[in-house]
């Protein structure tokens, strides 16, 4: 088989003062950073749709990069191109992991019985190649936004013959993930949202989701799936209000319908941004609840309004995102890029210098992180900040048996609370300068 990035050989460390642009500077697989090799805090994913199908259309304009891969497009020899390109993309690039849609994967039919024949074709290809090169599936999921026919939404439908195609791709997805080995499996409730309340029965759409759901797991547990189902939380777009808006309200849906003992959460950063949080927050929020399974990494633009699904270069939220994941002990799934290059970067180069520009940021995340905890400053200062609950009727209030009647006493004894103590925001923020550029 010809070489696809002909040209271009195995991405290599050259360390922070290398200049050449197809090296990584800070991603070195094997340092040991915090315990571990970068390669275990870190299992990157390559996102099957941007990088081996998304060729830079936007609403204005057409496509910009080739990525016919040397195949007519939409037909099967292509779908077998994309899993040529795209395996030895990943090798190249040094990266473990890929996520895909159903439809990413083959042309869609228009008889779904024959869709289905052809992802039985390339996955028993994509299986070959996998076992070839040790590469292996993060998490698997359906597309159900593309097609006309989820216009209304997949489970939130207001057709139930609709619903039912929804719930056939998603057993399908379900099926190839098995098949693949896949950690994971994602719901993106792309359309499940509403455009407005007038035409919309809001309690009805999100019971029909989280029915959807349930015979997901039930499914998926009866053919041996053992990994994480996630919800990807996104506030709007496309539709005007999703229902999945955020981490919080994502969690207390999986709760109030008994599914978060089967789901966890993928966070990805520009949603969290879109939400009107930060990235940390998201993250944050997830890892409280026990709840942070996989993430989405990419970046955002906070001056325009949407979904830009950059690659990500800020050190800064990297570096917080990092912190997060060390304290939750590491992630049950992986870091997914879920980015595209910008339209006007169309070459073969481009592609390789995004994963690498990816690829830094999080070791360098990584690596700042384990400084900020290994410094101390931050976790010492916000345990001291509680100190109140440690002892006396701040313990009391703490372990629960405090009474409000108690907490009156108290106050009443005190006559005027003392302040409650510097909040010191300007010197934390100091420490993680001093950390982050020492
Ligand atoms: C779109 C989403 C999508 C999911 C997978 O905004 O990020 O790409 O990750 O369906
Ligand atoms: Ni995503
Ligand atoms: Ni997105």
């Amino acid at each position: 088989m010809a070489e696809i990035f002909s040209g271009i050989s195995k991405i290599k460390y050259e360390g922070p003062a290398s200049k050449n642009p197809l090296a990584f500077k800070f991603y070195d697989a094997d340092r040991v950073v915090f315990g571990k090799p970068m390669r275990e805090h870190l299992p990157f994913a390559m996102a099957w749709w941007h990088n081996l199908c998304n060729a830079g259309k936007d609403m204005f304009g057409d496509v910009t990069v080739d990525k016919s891969f040397g195949a007519t497009k939409d037909t099967m020899a292509h779908a077998k191109a994309k899993v040529d390109a795209g395996f030895e993309f990943m090798q190249k690039v040094g990266i473990q992991y890929f996520c895909f849609h159903d439809v990413d994967l083959v042309p869609e039919a228009d008889d779904i019985n024959e869709t289905n024949a052809r992802l039985d074709e390339i996955t028993d290809y994509m299986l070959e190649k996998m076992k070839n090169t040790g590469i292996q599936c993060l998490w698997g999921t359906a597309n159900m936004f593309s097609n006309p026919r989820f216009m209304n939404g997949a489970g939130s439908s207001n057709s139930a013959e609709v619903f039912c195609f929804a719930a056939a791709q998603v057993k399908k997805a379900l099926e190839l993930t098995v098949k693949l080995g896949g950690r994971g499996y994602v719901f993106w409730g792309g359309r499940e949202g509403y455009e407005t309340l007038l035409n919309t029965d809001m309690k009805f759409e999100q019971e029909n989701i989280a029915r959807l759901m349930r015979m997901a797991v039930n499914y998926g547990r009866s053919i041996g799936f053992k990994g994480d189902f996630y919800i990807e939380p996104k506030p709007k777009e496309p539709m005007k209000h999703q229902y999945d808006y955020d981490a919080a309200t994502a969690i207390g849906f999986l709760r109030a319908n008994g599914l978060d003992k089967d789901f966890k959460l993928n966070i990805e950063a520009n949603h969290a941004t879109l939400a009107g949080h930060s990235f940390q927050h998201d993250l944050r929020v997830s890892r409280v609840n026990g709840m942070l399974g996989s993430i989405d990494a990419n970046q955002g633009d906070l001056l325009l309004g949407w979904d830009t699904d950059e690659f990500p270069f800020d050190v800064y939220e990297a570096t917080m995102c990092m912190y997060e994941v060390l304290k939750s002990g590491g992630l049950t799934g992986g870091f997914n890029f879920d980015a595209k290059t910008r339209r006007p970067s169309y070459t073969y180069d481009d592609m390789f210098e995004a994963f690498i520009l990816g690829m830094d940021t999080f070791a360098l995340g990584l690596i700042k992180a384990a400084a900020l905890i290994e410094d101390g400053r931050i976790d010492e200062f916000v345990a001291d900040r509680y100190a109140s609950y440690k002892e006396g009727i701040g313990a009391r209030i703490a372990s629960g048996e405090a009474t409000l009647e108690e907490c009156a006493a108290n106050a009443a004894a005190a006559k005027a609370p003392a302040m409650p103590g510097s909040g010191r925001q300007e010197y934390l923020e100091s420490v993680v300068n001093s950390v982050l550029f020492s």
